[in-house]
C-alpha cells in the first residue's frame, strides 16, 4: 500500500477471525446488519439522502469511472481492492476493526473496567457530541473539494482526489452508523443534520472553523490533506482509545484509510516543491511564476494558513471538556497505551505558553485541563516530518531556502492566543504591526490569483501540469501514465 506514514499502525493486530465484508447487502457491512432489522431500515432510509447529498455537493466533474480502492476485509492486508467504479456506485459501507477480546477501558476513572458495548447513560450526550463533531468534518471536506476536479493537474491526481472524497463519504457513514445504532431518536436526527449543515453555508455552517474555509486550488488541497487530514489522524487516534468499544473499532479502521489522505498531501506538496526548485535552479530566480511554477514564498503562505487553521481544530489549550472526556474514558491521549504514567493524571502538570501584556509567558497548568494541547504537541511534531522532507528537496537542489512551520500562536482564533497577534517567529504584535505584515505571511488575493492562473486541467493520461513534478510511482503498482479516471466521450460510442 502507498503509505509513508509509519506513525500509524500502532493498533493491535486483530486477534479474532477476520470478518469478510458482506457485499450482498444493500449496505456493505461487517456488523451483521441483516440481523437488526430496525437499524437496517433506519440506515436504508438514510442511504438515499446520502446519495442525494453526494450528487448535489460531491465531486462536480462528471466522470465515467475511476480506479478506486474499496475495502473487502478489515484485516491488515486484505482490506483494499482496486478496480474501476463509477463513483456514484461506490460501495459505501460500515466497517469496524476486529473486536479485541476482553478489551478494557485503559485510562480515566473507569480504567480496568470492561470496555462498553453500549452507551453509558451518564456519558450519552458527551459521546454523541464527539461523534457528531467528528462526523460533521467528513462531508464538509467533500463539499470543500467539490470543484477541484475541474482543474486537476493529472489523471493520477484526479483519482487521488476522488479516492479521498469517497473515503470521507464512508467516514460519514461510520459516524452515522454509530448515531443510528446507539443513540436512538436523537441519533437519527443528528444523522439528518449531518447532511443539512454545509461547508461555508451562512445560516447552517459546518461545526469547526477550518471546515468552512474555501479549498481554492490544488496547492490548498495538498496543504489540507497534509495538515487537516492529519488533525483527523490525531483526533481519530484519541477516539480509537475510547472506552466505548464500537467507536474505538470504527476509528481504528478509519485511520487505515486516513494514511492515504496524508500521503496525497505529503507527496503533493513535495512535487510542487520539486518543480519549483527545478525552475529556480534553471532560471536562477525565486520568481518562478513567469516560468509556470509556484514561488516558495507563496507555498510558505499557504502552509502558514493551513497549519494555523488546523491548530485551531484542537480546541482551546485549557479545556475542561477535554478533561471530562478523558476522566470519563471517552477520549484518550495519542498512543495512550504507550504512555508511561498512571493514565488517570490527577495531580499531573505541564507547561503552557500564552500571551500576557504583549509577551509570551510560560505557566504550569494541570495536565488534565491541557489535553487538547498535549494532542496538539504530538501533532506538531508529526507535521515537522513532512517539512523536513520538503526541505531535503530544496537542499538536494543546492538551494538555501527552507520551509518551516510558523509559531503555535500564529494566526489563531481559538484558545489562549485568540485575540492576540503573533508572528511566525513568535513575535507578539499590536494590531497595526500585524496589519502591516500579514500580507507577507498569509495568502492574499494576489497570491491566490497567481496560483489560480496555473490551475488548468490536464486530463491526458501520463501528462502533468507544469507546476508540479510527476509522482515517483503510480497507484497500486500501475504506471504513472495509467488512465486512472475515464470520462464519457461523445466522439467514441
Ligand atoms: N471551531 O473546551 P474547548 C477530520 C468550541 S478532522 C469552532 O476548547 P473541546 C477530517 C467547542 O466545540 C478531526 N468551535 O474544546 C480532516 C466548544 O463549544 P461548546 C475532527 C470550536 O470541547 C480532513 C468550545 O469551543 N474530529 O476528521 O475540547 C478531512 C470550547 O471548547 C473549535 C474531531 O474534532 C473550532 N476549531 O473541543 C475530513 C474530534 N474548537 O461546547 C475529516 C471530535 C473548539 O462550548 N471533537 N470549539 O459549545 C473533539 O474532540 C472536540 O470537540 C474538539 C475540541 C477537538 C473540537
Ligand atoms: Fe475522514
Ligand atoms: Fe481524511
Amino acid at each position: 500500500m502507498t503509505t509513508t506514514d509509519d506513525r500509524l499502525g500502532s493498533a493491535p493486530e486483530p486477534s479474532g477471525p477476520v470478518s469478510r465484508i458482506d457485499y450482498g447487502e444493500r449496505i456493505p457491512n461487517n456488523v451483521q446488519l441483516s440481523t437488526d432489522r430496525r437499524l437496517q431500515r433506519a440506515l436504508e432510509g438514510w442511504q438515499p439522502k446520502f446519495l442525494d447529498w453526494w450528487r448535489t455537493l460531491g465531486p462536480a466533474l462528471p466522470t465515467r469511472d475511476v480506479y478506486l480502492r474499496t475495502a473487502v476485509a478489515v484485516d491488515r492486508d486484505g482490506w483494499a481492492q482496486y478496480d474501476f467504479v463509477p463513483m456514484q456506485d461506490y460501495r459505501w459501507g460500515i466497517f469496524l476493526s476486529e473486536a479485541v477480546p476482553d478489551r478494557r477501558v485503559n485510562f480515566g476513572q473507569h480504567k480496568g473496567e470492561p470496555a462498553w458495548q453500549s452507551v453509558p447513560g451518564e456519558y450519552r450526550s458527551d459521546l454523541q457530541r464527539l461523534i457528531v463533531v467528528q462526523g460533521d468534518t467528513e462531508p464538509a471536506s467533500v463539499e470543500q473539494q467539490r470543484h477541484l476536479g475541474g482543474t486537476a493537474p493529472s489523471l493520477y491526481d484526479l483519482r487521488n482526489l476522488f479516492q479521498v472524497n469517497v473515503e470521507e463519504g464512508r467516514h460519514l457513514w461510520a459516524m452515522v452508523y454509530l448515531l443510528q445504532a446507539y443513540f436512538g431518536r436523537d441519533g437519527r436526527d443528528e444523522a439528518e443534520e449531518l447532511l443539512r449543515r454545509n461547508s461555508g453555508d451562512h445560516d447552517n455552517p459546518r461545526i469547526l472553523g477550518a471546515f468552512n474555509e474555501d479549498t481554492t486550488d490544488w496547492l490548498q488541497f495538498f496543504m489540507f490533506t497534509y495538515f487537516t487530514d492529519r488533525d483527523g489522524k490525531y483526533q481519530l487516534g484519541t477516539l480509537k482509545e475510547s472506552g466505548f468499544d464500537p467507536l474505538a473499532r470504527t476509528c481504528e479502521f478509519m485511520l487505515r484509510e486516513e494514511a492515504h489522505h496524508m500521503f496525497v498531501g505529503t507527496t503533493g506538496v513535495q512535487r510542487v516543491v520539486e518543480r519549483t526548485a527545478q525552475l529556480m535552479v534553471e532560471h536562477d530566480t525565486e520568481d518562478v511564476l513567469p516560468h509556470g511554477g509556484i514561488p516558495l514564498a507563496i507555498v510558505q503562505k499557504y502552509l502558514n494558513l493551513q497549519f494555523s487553521l488546523s491548530l485551531d481544530l484542537f480546541g482551546a489549550e485549557l479545556s475542561t471538556n477535554a478533561a471530562g472526556y478523558f476522566t470519563a474514558g471517552l477520549k484518550g491521549r495519542w498512543a495512550e497505551g504507550r504512555r508511561k504514567d498512571d493514565h488517570v493524571l490527577i495531580g499531573a502538570t505541564r507547561e503552557l505558553t500564552k500571551v500576557v501584556d504583549g509577551r509570551l509567558v510560560v505557566e504550569t497548568v494541570p495536565l488534565l485541563n491541557a489535553l487538547n494541547l498535549d494532542l496538539r504537541d504530538e501533532y506538531r511534531a508529526d507535521c515537522e516530518t513532512g517539512v523536513k522532507r520538503w526541505n531535503r528537496v530544496l537542499s538536494d537542489a543546492g538551494l538555501q531556502h527552507r520551509l518551516r512551520l510558523p509559531h503555535e500562536g500564529f494566526n489563531r482564533r481559538i484558545g489562549v492566543y485568540a485575540g492576540s497577534h503573533v508572528g511566525p517567529d513568535g513575535e507578539v504584535l499590536d494590531e497595526a504591526g500585524w496589519t502591516a505584515r500579514v500580507g507577507d505571511w498569509l495568502p492574499g488575493p494576489q497570491d491566490r490569483a497567481a496560483v489560480a492562473s496555473l490551475m488548468r486541467p490536464e486530463y491526458e493520461p501520463g501528462r502533468f501540469a507544469g507546476w508540479l513534478a510527476p509522482p515517483a510511482h503510480g497507484i497500486n503498482d500501475l504506471a504513472v501514465e495509467f488512465d486512472y479516471v475515464r470520462f464519457w466521450r461523445q466522439d467514441n460510442a
